[in-house]
């Protein structure tokens, strides 16, 4: 399978707020940098360089001024005299304003954000940029007729919505490339995101448009991150009514439970009968996963991948989460190499 990478990603490497304390975040470079070791050791493929694309690609999915405040952000906060993460602290929660974009940058920094897992650094514009040209690069490749492309994409995606950013994520790499198959003259188009999270970024951004179908297995939002989001009744509004489909799952999921809903998903993306798919790929259903809680082990990898397979379409896979950086490599490696055994 052909890999798109790209180092960029290390020019990202921040902190986030987690029980109470600033640490280093778990989605660091060592993730891409063992994923890409693994893709050379198992001779996956030939590995490629991203293409560069205009900011008008991103603005497909996001807001104008969300693209223009991630890349500006860092010199704002920067101007403050400040040398630290750029992370937000205020949020606009019920019944406050938010049709009025605040100037102060910590004022806009909450006004995008969904919490305090996205640190911006003065790399970080750069990496997110990059990692939405892989996907961005691998849509393409399927667009001209690739059965199947890896975009190892870091920072992760799925969690951005068309204007905020959260959880480790500031484009949605997954949806610039749904919505670039599009463009590209896909008529049906899934999104199937098994990262441990509900994508609620994906979601939200396809959640009134039936070309787009989203379809999600991921904790349970009532245990797990994002909470607010990524429960069974969310069916999608309007035209979209009937093209999303969530599967919150219980803590201590294992395979044997997490192959039910798969089938059931796999069958209504069947029955969709989409043009190509794009697979938001998170390992941090892993069993031994720091931060999540599904039972998922190395083999099962395999397994997932070759249920891909059997839908038997042209296949983008866009990497997301995982934190388990010691088995990250074998275990989204595992899926690519299930694909296409
Ligand atoms: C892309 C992706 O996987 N983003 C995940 C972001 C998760 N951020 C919040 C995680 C909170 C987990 N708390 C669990 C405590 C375990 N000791
Ligand atoms: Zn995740």
């Amino acid at each position: 399978m052909l890999t798109i990478y790209s180092d960029k990603h290390h020019l990202h490497h921040g902190t986030e707020l987690k029980d109470g304390k600033l640490k280093p975040c778990f989605e660091m470079p060592g993730r891409a940098d063992t994923i890409l070791a693994r893709v050379q050791k198992e001779a996956l493929g030939e590995i490629i360089a991203p293409n560069a694309y205009p900011v008008s690609v991103y603005t497909r999915v996001h807001s104008e001024r969300y693209v223009r405040f991630l890349e500006s952000a860092w010199s704002q906060w920067q101007a403050m005299g400040r040398q630290h993460d750029a992370l937000p602290l205020t949020w606009p929660v019920r019944d406050m304003r938010t049709d009025i974009e605040p100037i102060h940058i910590d004022g806009k920094l909450g006004f995008y954000a969904m919490d305090a897992g996205v640190p911006i650094t003065a790399g970080t514009w750069e990496a997110v940029k990059s990692s939405a040209d892989l996907a961005l690069t691998g849509a393409d490749k399927i667009a001209g007729g690739l059965p199947a492309a890896f975009a190892l994409c870091r920072p992760p995606g799925h969690h951005a919505a068309s204007e905020y950013m959260g959880g480790y994520c500031y484009l949605n790499n997954a949806a610039i490339a749904a919505q670039s198959l599009v463009d590209q003259g896909a008529k049906k188009v899934v999104v199937l995101d098994v990262d441990y999270h509900h994508g609620n970024g994906t979601q939200t951004i396809f959640y009134d448009r039936p070309d787009v179908m989203f379809v999600s297995l991921h904790g349970d939002p009532l245990h797990s991150y994002p909470y607010y989001l990524g429960h069974k009744d969310e069916a999608g509004k309007g035209e979209g009514l009937g093209f999303n489909h969530n599967y919150p799952l219980p803590h201590g999921t294992d395979w044997a439970h997490y192959q039910i809903a798969l089938a059931d998903a796999l069958q209504k993306i069947q029955a969709y009968n989409p043009d190509a798919v794009v697979i938001s790929l998170g390992v941090d259903t892993f069993e031994h996963d720091p931060i999540s809680q599904f039972k998922l082990k190395n083999s099962d990898y395999l397994s997932l991948g070759q249920q891909i397979a059997s839908l038997k379409k042209p296949t983008l896979f866009v990497m997301e989460g995982g934190y388990m950086v010691d088995d990250i490599g074998i275990n989204a490696v595992n899926v690519l190499k299930g694909f296409e055994n």
